[in-house]
């Protein structure tokens, strides 16, 4: 495989991440982070989830509107991932024009073909979850899923022929057995579809939910919150935007996702794609749970970890490796701090700092003068732990491959403990005395299964293996896990012994528990900003005011200018015409980015030349006090050339 397209779900902005999320989105960096070591062609895609019931209402609660709650929340989620070392390529928020245009396009399209129609419809709905069940799903009278409250309800919708798709999708899992994985979940997922498809309600009268997207074909309704949210793996790589680029991506190599959103990816996704005549994913990946003493961490039970407090307490790589290795691929598993301590002490601590830390301070000593020693001949003594060694970046490739990326750890490991085991046999400590030659080989040996340790374990420990790489003498950058060579190592490097590269932590049975935070017990606000001077002296009549043409305009074109790091040049439909626009904000927005974007266009505003070129008009912007910049764009789909006013 050369391409990998990888997401994660996009989370919901009505509370703060917490480690759940932190999980999947650390799970699709190290994957990506391992494809690019085997070579392959990577783009990374997560983002948040901002319409529907529940952000509305978090939205209320604060006293917000839902913009606003929106723009306040994102924050948390996109400022999070660079603090854990991940390195998406894109963050999505379902609130932009570009996925607007997606969705309502993918509407008309279904629409048109008869795939989405009306109907009246009496039943039992939840508030909670955000859909009908029948009084035969009901459990108790109440959501079978959320255990909330349901209302009676009568009223017209569009619904989505989901049921005319049944049979295809089930000889689609039957036929591709690798498409939901692990086979427990594609298991669920044929259990569901042996039961007759319902069609699905695709969406919700504005008198009851006003915070979606607009149905394109009926101004009073908007759509439902899953049918936009999974389109945005299509909007994240170009649909109906850029051709070129949605087929290099499309379809999504796989989506990570919790066991908890499984139907709504494996059914509702695929059915829509289907509808819409596009390739399925080749892969879904649903991992299971973190659980706090046995009960789902979860936001509605505010129980949840707060995955900074841990980076800050133990930092980044204890973190990542102790999700990477503690999680078997579909099983839930318990967090603990005392879990989280154990596995450094042991593992990271004891096996590998140890093994670093006794062959950097034994090659600080005569007669290796820090540097890496010669190689020697390989004896029958050396073989076994080096075909191990040699085997490693196989046999990490090939789990890798399978999306089991803590059996991949673990076979690091279990070199780890293979390469201490060796230096307890050779005993080069000893030998150093009377066979000086033999003793450096060995040492040589362990300096290279360090290096395709570091390498190996690279994706889920960055800076960690980059300082073991240093330490062992290596300065050519990480290796790419397809081309690590035994014997690449030169010998007269430099080694070093970096102090406490592995600390070990103390746990106290009792002392302290871990950092839960129960989220917004108080609503969380923005802070207020300073009070300003509303001075008059500078106040403008509505006349003046009046003078000003803006317009709603959609961008069509955009690209650098050459010789300038600051300005793009746009090409903007306007309604009646298209203009070119010179803009200042090439330091802010990526031009891929902005195409089909719907901004703000200052019209009347005298032509000027800029770097050569006719700018005719004004992209509006806002500027915070950091100087971060913001395109100003309407709050809900509007045709170019609406007026502002
Ligand atoms: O479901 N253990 O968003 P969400 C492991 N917006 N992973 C967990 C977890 C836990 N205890 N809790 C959450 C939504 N997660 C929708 C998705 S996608 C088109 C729309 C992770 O904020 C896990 O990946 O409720 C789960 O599937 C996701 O967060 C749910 O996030």
């Amino acid at each position: 495989m050369n391409r990998l397209y990888i997401t994660t779900p996009i989370y919901y902005v009505n509370d703060r991440p917490h480690l759940g999320h932190a999980y999947t989105t650390i799970l699709a960096d190290v994957i990506r982070r391992y494809y690019d070591m085997l070579g392959a062609e990577t783009w990374f895609l997560t983002g948040v989830d901002e319409h529907g019931q529940k952000v509305q209402d978090a939205a209320k609660k604060r006293g917000m509107t839902p913009i606003e709650h929106c723009d306040d929340m994102q924050r948390h989620f996109r400022d999070l991932w660079p603090q854990l070392q991940v390195s998406n390529d894109d963050f999505i928020r379902t609130t932009e024009p570009r996925h607007w245009n997606v969705v309502q396009k993918a509407l008309s399209c279904l629409y048109d073909k008869g795939d989405i129609y009306e109907r009246e419809y009496e039943g039992w709905y939840s508030p909670s979850v955000e859909r009908f069940w029948t009084e035969n799903e009901l459990v108790n009278g109440r959501c079978p899923e959320s255990g909330a409250e349901v209302v009676y309800l009568n009223e017209k919708n569009y619904w989505f022929r989901m049921s005319k798709y049944q049979e295809r999708l089930l000889a689609w899992i039957e036929s591709h057995p690798e498409f939901i994985v692990p086979e427990s979940r594609k298991n669920e997922v044929l259990g569901f579809l042996a039961r007759p498809l319902q069609d699905l309600c695709i969406s919700r009268p504005k008198e009851r939910l006003s915070w979606g997207i607009e149905i394109p074909f009926d101004s009073n309704y908007v759509t439902y919150v899953w049918f936009d949210a999974l389109l945005n793996y299509a909007t994240g790589v170009g649909l109906y935007a850029d051709n070129a680029r949605f087929d290099q991506w499309w379809p999504a190599t796989v989506h990570l996702l919790g066991k908890d959103i499984l139907t709504t990816h494996c059914v509702y996704w695929n059915t829509f794609l289907m509808a819409l005549e596009l390739p399925l994913p080749k892969h879904f990946v649903a991992h299971g749970w973190w659980l706090i003493d046995e009960t789902k961490m979860s936001k509605s039970l505010g129980n949840v970890v707060s995955p900074l407090s841990l980076r800050d307490k133990y930092g980044i790589d204890v973190l990542r490796y102790f999700l990477m290795k503690e999680m078997t691929l579909g099983l839930d598993a318990n967090f603990s701090e005392e879990a989280l301590v154990n596995r450094n002490n042991s593992d990271l601590a004891n096996d590998l700092g140890n093994l670093l830390s006794r062959v950097t301070k034994l090659l600080k000593k005569e007669p290796f003068s820090s540097v890496v020693p010669a190689r020697g001949d390989e004896t029958a003594e050396d073989v076994e732990t080096l075909d191990m060694v040699r085997s490693l970046p196989t046999t990490v490739g090939d789990k890798v491959r399978a999306w089991k990326i803590n059996a991949a750890v673990e076979d690091v490991m279990t070199v780890v403990r293979r390469l201490n085991k060796y230096v307890n046999d050779t005993r080069p400590f000893s030998l150093v005395k009377e066979n000086p030659q033999r003793a450096g080989a060995v040492l040589y040996n362990v300096l290279e299964g360090l290096r395709f340790v570091a390498t190996s374990l690279w994706p889920v420990i960055p800076r960690k293996a980059e300082q073991i790489l240093v330490d062992i003498g290596w300065d050519a950058g990480v290796p790419r896990l397809s081309t690590l060579n035994f014997g690449d190592l030169e010998s007269g490097c430099p080694v070093q012994v970096t102090q406490s590269l592995f600390p070990r932590h103390d746990w106290v049975a009792g002392a302290s528990d871990f950092p839960k935070e129960v989220v917004h017990e108080s609503p969380l606000r923005p802070s207020p900003s300073p009070e300003k001077n509303m001075s008059t002296e500078n106040e403008i009549t509505f006349d003046d005011f009046a003078k000003l043409k803006m317009v709603v305009g959609e961008i069509m074109e955009a690209e650098t200018v050459p010789k300038s790091d600051k300005l793009l040049r746009l090409v903007i439909d306007i309604g009646e015409e298209k203009r070119q626009i010179v803009s200042g904000i090439a330091k802010y927005y990526d031009p891929e980015m902005l195409v089909g974007r719907r901004v703000v266009v200052l019209t009347n505003l005298q032509a000027r030349k800029i770097f050569g070129l006719e700018s005719r008009g004004m992209v509006l912007a806002a500027a915070d006090s950091s100087g971060e910049l913001a395109l100003i764009t309407p709050e809900r789909y509007m045709d170019p050339g609406a007026e502002v006013s």
